[in-house]
């Protein structure tokens, strides 16, 4: 038993300092969300589905931004990059989101309307 003893101070201390290490980490956190909230801050970008037109029809985005497709159009349509994303229908009124993730230019269509065509551009 009296051995338990120090291993447990032990591991209090470890605990400790995870603790403080934790709270540096939200630290830096916040600070980083502070400096972050210009430039570098994740962005989420709007492409509305209307009239069977992707608006807007080319969108450049960064790594790890989101794209928001809204179907604004009362039938269905896609967001399909062969090989890369594909949203499958949305419905009227719905949405659908993608995290670009990768570099490149990515055309897109719609596999249900062959006249209707996107490109994105992730910087
Ligand atoms: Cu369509």
């Amino acid at each position: 038993m009296q051995r338990h003893a120090p291993a447990r101070g032990a591991k209090e201390a470890r605990r400790g300092g995870r603790r403080r290490f934790l709270a540096a980490l939200g630290a830096a956190g916040l600070a980083w969300h502070r400096i972050g909230a210009g430039a570098e801050a994740a962005k989420t970008h709007r492409v509305v589905i209307q009239g069977l037109k992707y608006q807007p029809e080319t969108l450049r985005v960064r790594r790890g931004d989101t794209v928001l497709w809204v179907n604004d159009d009362p039938m269905p349509h896609t967001v399909t990059a062969a090989g890369h994303f594909d949203s499958r229908s949305i419905d009227a009124g719905k949405s659908w989101r993608y995290v670009a993730r990768r570099a490149g230019t990515y055309g897109y269509v719609c596999t249900l309307h062959s006249t209707m065509r996107g490109s994105l551009q992730v910087e």
